[in-house]
This record gives structure tokens, sequence and C-alpha cells, in this order.
């Protein structure tokens, strides 16, 4: 029977819900057939090339880990990440691990894996629940450290100098943790300079081609913009597009920060389009994979882990390129 359950799921969750009055046999703890340690993760979808690096070290982490991946693609859906969560629980996975579209919403569904005596990790994005019992730990980045970070390299970049500067701001998917988070911290940082002013903000939902189209936008309705603060590289490199279509020199005209640093956003650092980028690690598939050995052991994990990071300027991103992993 669990042999049929596992093969359902990769046909598809609905499959899977077909299946699941038929009795997954209670084998719950005991991982799968083989003994593996049955992980279901419930991935945002494929919007950056963050997302799809982050994706593949999962993957890759979970076979490195001798673990059965059950990897299911939202789309950028909330409701199709619940969708899967509720298959992993029919299912009776081991652990269940998900990187949350946005950050509510997700109350219910927790208290069903929870009552199911199944441990879920939160990866790379945060929940608003209240009761942080719901879920095992939070594995990612300081979101509001990396708004920080950006904030504070424009303070820098500014400094002694007393003139207006523009700031537009392409952020990330509306109500996403990264998105409320890198817009909080660069708020906060740019204070230390009055003369700094964000002029527009507007979602590009971390997309290259949102990005680009938000720009054109900015471009044509705001005169003398100093500087493009993008929540990640992608939506960046879609706005270097449109600068460029208006004429303009990006990294010079107009002052690009991105957050991520993958490869084509460093790539655009190193050329100087882009002036300054604060990396985003998507690499937790490592951490992923040893907490999740850790929860199914039973044993206490740390209610929040982050990830180490560290910020680029041109000429870090050209020493750093040959190496880079993503
Ligand atoms: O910065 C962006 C992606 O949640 C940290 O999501 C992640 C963000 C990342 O689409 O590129």
């Amino acid at each position: 029977m669990r042999v049929k359950m596992m093969a359902a799921a990769v046909t598809g969750l609905l499959a899977v819900s077909a299946l699941a009055g038929c009795g997954g046999g209670d084998d719950k703890g005991s991982g799968g057939d083989d003994g593996k340690l049955v992980l279901g993760f419930s991935q945002v979808g494929a919007e950056s090339g963050w997302r799809t690096a982050n994706t593949k070290d999962i993957q890759a982490e979970a076979a490195a880990a001798g673990f059965e991946l059950k990897f299911s693609d939202a789309g950028g859906k909330q409701e199709q990440q619940i969708a899967a969560i509720r298959g992993f629980i029919t299912q009776k996975v081991d652990v269940i691990a998900f990187s949350p579209v946005v950050t509510s919403g997700w109350d219910a569904v927790l208290k069903e894996a929870k009552d199911a005596d199944i441990p879920v990790i939160l990866t790379d994005r945060a929940v608003d629940s209240q009761d942080t019992s719901l879920y095992k730990t939070f594995l990612g980045s300081d979101f509001v450290e990396e708004g920080k970070k950006a904030g504070n390299w424009l303070v820098k970049e500014y400094e002694g100098k007393n003139e207006p500067v523009n700031v537009v701001e392409l952020q990330g998917t509306t109500g996403s943790a990264p998105a409320i988070d890198r817009q909080k911290g660069f708020a906060e940082a740019i204070k230390a300079n009055p003369n700094i002013k964000i002029v527009k903000a507007q979602t590009g939902d971390f997309k290259r081609a949102d990005g680009k189209t938000v720009m054109e936008q900015f471009l044509q309705s705001t005169p003398d913009i100093d500087v493009l603060y993008a929540h990640n590289d992608d939506m960046g490199l879609g706005a270097i597009e449109a600068i460029e279509a208006a004429g303009k020199k990006p990294g010079k005209d107009i002052k690009i920060i991105t957050v991520d640093a993958v490869k084509d956003g460093m790539t655009a650092l190193a050329a100087g389009k882009i002036n300054y980028i604060v990396e985003c690690s998507p690499l937790l598939g490592k951490q992923l994979m040893d907490l999740a050995k850790k929860v199914k052991a039973g044993e206490d994990v740390p209610q929040r882990v982050l990830t180490e990071e560290t910020t680029f300027t041109p000429e870090q991103a050209k020493a750093a390129l040959p190496d880079r992993k993503y």
C-alpha cells in the first residue's frame, strides 16, 4: 500500500487524496518502505534564479542524505501549497518542510500537521502564526538585516553630500516575508540621511519580466530617479533592460542595489550595471536535511536557524564569480 501511495504522490496530489481512504497503513514514524526518512517539501514556485538554485540544492541534499523527497511546486499559489501540505499529511510523511509564499493564513493547515504528529520545518520564509508550537524551527535568512545592509550602503554612498536622492523600490511578492522585511530594514537604515527619499515603490513579484515593466512605468512617471533598490537580482536585471531601453546607463545614471547574489546578478555587478548586492543564500539544503533528521529523531532544535551571508561590491563580485555555484 505504502508503495502505491508514494507512486501516486509523484503523479499528483489529486491522485494522492483519492487514495487516502484506502488506508495508508500505520507505519508512521518508521520512514519509507526501505526505512528512508520521507520528507515532503512544498516549494513556492520557480519565480527567480534564487528559487531555482534553492530547489536544486534541496533535491541534491535530500539525495545525498538518503531521504525520500516528495517535492511539490505551488506555482506561487498559497492554495496549492496548502493542498500539497494536506497531501503530505495524508501520505503520513515523516517531516514536512515548506517555504511559505506569504506570511499569513497558515494556522489551520499547520494545526492539522501538528494533530497528525508530523513535525514542520519552515524553510527560507516565515509565517505570522502567533502559536510557534505549530512548527519546529525556521531556517533561513534575516531579511530585515538584508534590507539594512542595502540601506547602509546607500547612506555611505551619499555621505557628506547634501543633495536629494530619489529612490525607487521594486518590492518582492506582496505579503511575503522577504518583501515585508527587506522594505522595513531598508527604510530604517536610510533614515540616517533625510535627503534619501523613496519616491515610488511597487511590487515586481520577484520576477524579471515584472521588474522590467514596473521600471518602465517608474521611468515614465518619475523624472530624476537616482537609485533603484530591488528586493532581488531578477527584478533588478529586468529593470536594467528598461533603463537601457530608456537610453540611460544602469549603475551610473541610476545606481542599483539588489539582494540575492545569484550568478546573473553577480555578472551584472562585475560589469558595473549593478552597484551593490546583498547576499541571500539559497543553499539551505544541507541544513534542512540535518534539521529534518533531528526533528524526526525527536531531538531538540533551535527555534530559529540563521543562514550566514555577506555583501558584494563590483570588485568582490569579480573575485567571487569563478567559484560561484549558482
Ligand atoms: O530573494 C527571491 C525569491 O524567499 C529569499 O524569494 C527568498 C526570495 C529571494 O524569489 O529571489
